[in-house]
Order: structure tokens, then sequence, then C-alpha cells
């Protein structure tokens, strides 16, 4: 195959896989994150070399008449050299590691790292910035919180933001991003919601849950529409939906796949996944926490429990606010409310868990675009301020109403500030 045959397969590839969730096995592994991947030229005469070296678990990137160009870590050019094959080998250039130029905005794990230090830099006294675990590959779940006061920020109403459970929803990792500098930006200019709000509330950002699978899906510096985590499943393949991997109603419903291959594969038992550990962990000891919002894309849904079962929330009161909030969320962002399984029904995922297991007033956003046809998971970097500013007051919203999230069911809640600055009369 040529190049221009494989950039050509590539694309074909990409599109089918926006079109539907099922995805061919992932036969390669990533490099360690301590060890910058490897260019190779490895000697291949004809499948049976490429298959003996596709088994060292390198991904084959490009094919010659008598050799292949390969990515791989240093273990794995070892093993090639041990085998003969190995002609030679160089760090692979960093703009193969990274997003591609046309959306070169977006921050691969490093950058967002960086992000994140600039922020708790700029504003030492009003946040920190720490780690709430490890992930597979051995990269940090990188967690800012913002309070007047950080360390006895617990004492306050604490609400959580999340992106980037899925590896190529890169849009669910900028938005919490731009909304920590955002806040903070307001906070410096004096606005006065951003300095009662930083001043009354813990608010927590992990803006990227899954950097495993989001370094993964822009490796080669073109996309590779990967979902899961990275973690090196028994049959071979790669990856956990980490949004069927929490515990409440785990593989009781359909909705999650027991293939390890599959795109929704949902692990090998709930909290399997050292990511959806890290959160449970972090969630569990923030008792003071009552409002959580994940960002996913797409589909442009603001969706609440049950996800996992076609029945309405138990509690009535509950039920209300859930249902007032997203109606109201949606007058900002334009999103369709829902309960999540009016979508359709899935085992294991985060807000059921969050509300299940700690009564949390747990939202997802499915946010821009609206289908596949306005480039799905890959909307470009053109669109990520009108996506930004149309949620920031939904986001703001979710903080206001940490302090008792039964307030929105008061009929004179516009009275608490939070409907009149944004809402459209
Ligand atoms: O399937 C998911 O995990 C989420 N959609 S995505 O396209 N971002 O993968 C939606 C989960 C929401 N819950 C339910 N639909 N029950
Ligand atoms: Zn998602």
């Amino acid at each position: 195959m040529n190049r221009l045959l494989f950039a050509l397969s590539f694309i074909l590839f990409a599109l089918m896989a926006q079109l539907a969730l099922a995805h061919p096995v992932e036969t390669t592994s990533p490099a360690k994150t301590d060890e910058p991947p490897l260019w190779m030229k490895v000697t291949a005469h004809d499948k049976f070399d490429r298959t003996k070296i596709a088994a060292t678990g390198v991904s084959l990137e490009v094919y010659g008449d008598d050799y292949v160009m390969v990515l791989g870590s240093q273990a794995q050019a070892d093993k090639l050299q041990k085998m003969g094959v190995l002609i030679a080998k160089f760090p692979a250039s960093p703009s193969l590691l990274d997003f591609p130029a046309w959306d070169a905005d977006f921050h691969n794990y490093d950058e967002v790292k960086a992000e994140l230090e600039r922020l708790h830099q700029a504003h030492p006294a009003i946040t920190t910035l720490d780690s709430i675990g490890q992930t597979g590959e051995g990269r940090e779940i990188f967690r800012l919180r913002i309070s007047k006061d950080p360390h006895t920020a617990s004492q306050l109403p604490a609400m959580l933001l999340t992106g980037g459970h899925h590896a190529r929803e890169h849009v669910s990792v900028e938005v919490p991003l731009m909304f920590a500098d955002r806040l903070l930006s307001l906070f410096d200019q004096g606005d006065a919601q951003a300095v009662r709000l930083i001043g009354s509330r813990d608010i927590q950002i992990v803006p990227l849950v899954n950097p495993d699978g989001a370094e993964w899906d822009i490796q080669r510096g073109i996309y590779k529409m990967w979902r899961k985590n990275r973690t090196a499943n028994s049959d071979g393949t790669f990856g956990v939906d980490l949004n069927r991997n929490y515990s409440q109603g785990w593989n009781n419903v359909e909705g999650a796949s027991s293939d390890p291959g599959n795109e929704t594969f949902h692990g090998k038992a709930p909290f399997s996944e050292p990511e959806t550990r890290a959160v449970k962990a972090w969630i569990d000891s923030t008792p003071n926490a009552t409002t959580l919002l994940t960002l996913h894309t797409y589909s442009e849904l603001i969706l609440y429990p049950w996800g996992s079962s076609y029945e309405t929330i138990a509690n009535t009161r509950d039920a209300q606010v859930f249902k007032t909030m997203a109606k109201t969320m949606s007058q900002w962002n334009g999103y369709s409310p829902m309960q999540a399984s009016n979508l359709y029904a899935v085992s294991g995922e985060m807000c059921d868990w969050a509300y299940d297991t700690h009564k949390l007033f747990a939202f997802t956003f499915e946010m821009d675009p609206s289908s596949f046809v306005n480039n799905g998971f890959y909307p470009g970097q053109a669109k990520l301020p009108e996506i930004f500013e149309k949620n920031f007051p939904a986001i703001l919203y979710m903080i206001e109403v940490a302090d008792n999230p039964y307030k929105v069911l008061d009929p004179a809640a516009k009275s608490y500030g939070f409907a009149t600055s944004f809402l459209a009369e």
C-alpha cells in the first residue's frame, strides 16, 4: 500500500467510525508516557513478516516493499532488535504527537497541565492544583480547585465539573479549561458574581479524566476516533469505556458490552479502571458536593438520571429539581433537556452513580455539534468560543445553586439572582 492509499483508507475508516459506534479491534499498544514514542524502520518482506512485527505491539504506519515504518516504545525497539529486523530508530517528531495543525488550539496532556499551572500560578491564593489519581499509563488526572481559601473550602458547597471521559471528545476538555480561565479573569476584574461565587463555593474542575485515551487519539497527528481508555484487555484488545465502568447498574441493563473489543466495554468489574477509581475516591471524599456536571460531545442534549433505567427518580422532589435545572440550563445553551435513558439506556454511567450514591444533582451535557454531519467529535477549533459561551452561564448556574439545589423549586427563585442575570425574559 503506498502512502496515499494508506491516508485515503485511514480517512475512510475515520468516516465510518464516526457513523457507527462499532470500532475495529485495536491491535497496537501505546508508548509509555515517560518515553517518547520512537519511529522505527523495520525489515518486512511480506504479510507474515508484518504480522510478527505487529505482534510486538508496535503500530504499523507506512508500508514499503521490503520494510515498514512503525511507532513504538524503547522496549518494543529492543524486541525488534532481538528479532534482527530493526534497521533504524529515532524519536518521533513532536508534530506527530499532537493535535493536527488545524486544531492546534486544543490542549494535549502537557498543554492541559501547563494551562492549569498557569491559572494556578496567576491565582495562588484562590486556587490549588493537584491530582486525583493516576491513569493506567501513569498520567495524572489533574484537579483545579477554585475558592476563596481552597484549603478550607470543604466547608462550602461544592460544584464538580469533569471533562474528557471519552478520548475523542476533546471539546469537553477545552470547555472546563475555558471556564476556569473566564471565571478567574472575571474575578480579577472584580465582577460581582465571580467574586461572590469564589467567596462562597468550592469549585472543583477535573478537565481530563481520560488522558491516556486522549493522547492516543491524537498520537499520530491525525484523529483516531478513539473513545475508551487504554487498558490492555485479556483478549489483546485495548480500552474500557469509562462511562460504563461506574457501579450503579453496572452490567445490569443493555447499553454496555462485555466484549473487550467493543466500544462500550464495561470493564472486568465496577471501578476496575484507575480513572474511575480516582473519580470515585475524589467524589467519595467530597461530602460538600451537591452538583456535578460531566461534559461529553456530541448531540446538544442535557441529560439527567436515571440513565440505566426507564423509571423516573422515585423522589419526586429531586425529580422536579433535575427537570427544572435542565430546563433552565437549556435556555442558555439551547440543548434539549431529557432523562438520559430517553436517549438510550446505559449501565455504569457516572451521573447515575453520583446521584444514587451521593445524591448529587448530576448532569451530562452532550455539547455541540448536533450531529456527525457537523463534524461530530471534531468540530474544529473555530467552534470552541461559541460552544463555550453558550455553556458558560449554565455552568455558573450549577455553581450558583450548589448551596441548595432545592431552591430552584422556589417560585421566587429569580430573587436569588441567578436567573435574571442570564435568562431571556
Ligand atoms: O454513551 C455515553 O456514555 C454518553 N454519550 S457519548 O456519545 N458522549 O458517548 C451518554 C451517556 C448518557 N447516559 C445515557 N444515555 N443513559
Ligand atoms: Zn462521551
